[in-house]
């Protein structure tokens, strides 16, 4: 009787468990990420999307309360085709200094190869984005060529400054100084970093006023029944129970408005994997909206791209990973059903049975490899 008891108990405990971790899986946190996509279009902590078109360095985020500055996030902007993507992203975790840049990334003006650990930061890289993380309760993603996003731990809220707002809760606040409510541009001027033999000069103030009146010039009208429709789908519905949508079609309208070439995957695609990622932080399912003629991504091996899956990818080596996995669902590079990573060859995805062939080349030396057929 005792015994069933402490069975009862500890089942009741387990449930217990898994019922937190699927608590935090789609615990609704987009009030603690900010980002920046597309056309200078960025996103506050708090929630405000504006449009800030300036291409210097600028302070993304960073930690303004104490005198001491535990992190900071630079990004810079630079016009590659016609579209300004980011060009580089610099974060400051204490005494290290990491440079991101597309190809290259340097630490404290060291090249180092990635996956990176030091000083509880770590670096990672994959086909789709660079992701820094750091136990001081950051993370950073870049969506290589095109989107930033910042992630911050609660206990920062109301003592961060730039480009992301100062993460207080409160909406607009920002956009109000001394009394007086300023422009996007004179707000994002304001996070400007001034760097030696940097000439950069500061975008023009002039129809700032005017563009926020008239919202959709009649030339891009036409825009607006393409962006709407695709983020008004059936599809989408789980995500626009959760977020309101017309910000981002707005920002979508501005993207394929600004485009020099409107099939450029740049001025479509970028609002809606905004949007799409969005969506998994606020714990919604997007759908697989993307094809292979549609704003396609392109994985490493045979790893295949998914709007919504666990960022804990099953390995060989790790199996077992995604039911354990604290993360909420994201956009990324998984394997296709039935298959595992292989971690051991690095040669893409494999069958689960597979992997204990490979055991054996552990474990029986003796046992020859056989190219031809490409397995054990
Ligand atoms: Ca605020």
């Amino acid at each position: 009787m005792g015994w069933r008891r402490v069975s009862l108990c500890f089942l009741a405990l387990s449930v217990a468990i898994v019922t937190d971790v699927q608590a935090r899986l789609v615990r609704n946190h987009v009030n603690s990420i900010c980002s920046t996509w597309g056309r200078g279009h960025f996103k506050t902590f708090d929630g405000d999307i504006y449009q800030f078109p300036g291409m210097c360095e600028y302070n993304l985020a960073s930690d303004c309360h104490e005198t001491y500055q535990e992190f900071s996030v630079h990004v810079r902007r630079k016009e590659e085709d016609g579209n300004p993507i980011v060009s580089y992203v610099v974060v400051t975790i204490n005494d290290l200094s990491f440079h991101l840049s597309k190809n290259l990334v340097n630490v404290n003006d060291e090249l180092v190869k990635l996956p990176f650990y030091q000083g509880g930061v770590q670096v990672e890289r994959n086909a789709v984005y660079i992701k820094l993380q750091s136990k001081v309760g950051l993370t950073v993603m870049w969506y290589l060529g095109d989107s930033v996003m910042v992630e911050l731990d609660r206990d920062y809220a109301n003592r961060t400054c730039g480009l992301c707002g100062d993460f207080n809760g409160v909406a607009v606040n920002e956009f109000i100084h001394n009394g007086r409510k300023i422009s996007p541009i004179e707000f994002g001027t304001k996070q400007k970093v001034h760097l030696p033999n940097d000439d950069c000069e500061d975008p023009y103030e002039e129809e700032d006023d005017s563009r926020e009146a008239r919202s959709v010039p009649d030339s891009c009208k036409q825009f607006q029944t393409t962006c709407d429709q695709m983020l008004h789908s059936e599809s989408w519905s789980s995500c626009t129970k959760l977020i309101d949508p017309e910000p981002y079609i707005q920002t979508c309208v501005q993207d394929m408005c600004g485009c020099p070439n409107t099939t450029n995957d740049f001025c479509v695609c970028s609002t809606l994997s905004e949007f799409s990622r969005e969506c998994s932080h606020a714990g919604g399912q997007p759908p697989n909206w993307r094809t292979h003629q549609f704003c396609a991504k392109k994985c490493l091996h045979n790893m295949v791209y998914e709007e919504s899956s666990s960022p804990c990818i099953e390995t060989c080596k790790n199996q077992g990973t995604s039911s354990m996995c604290e993360h909420h669902r994201l956009d990324g590079c998984v394997c296709p059903p039935g298959t595992v990573f292989d971690d051991i060859s690095n040669r893409g995805c494999i069958a689960q049975s597979k992997c204990q062939c490979y055991h054996k080349k552990i474990y029986n030396p003796g046992e020859v490899y056989r190219q031809d057929q490409d397995e054990w």
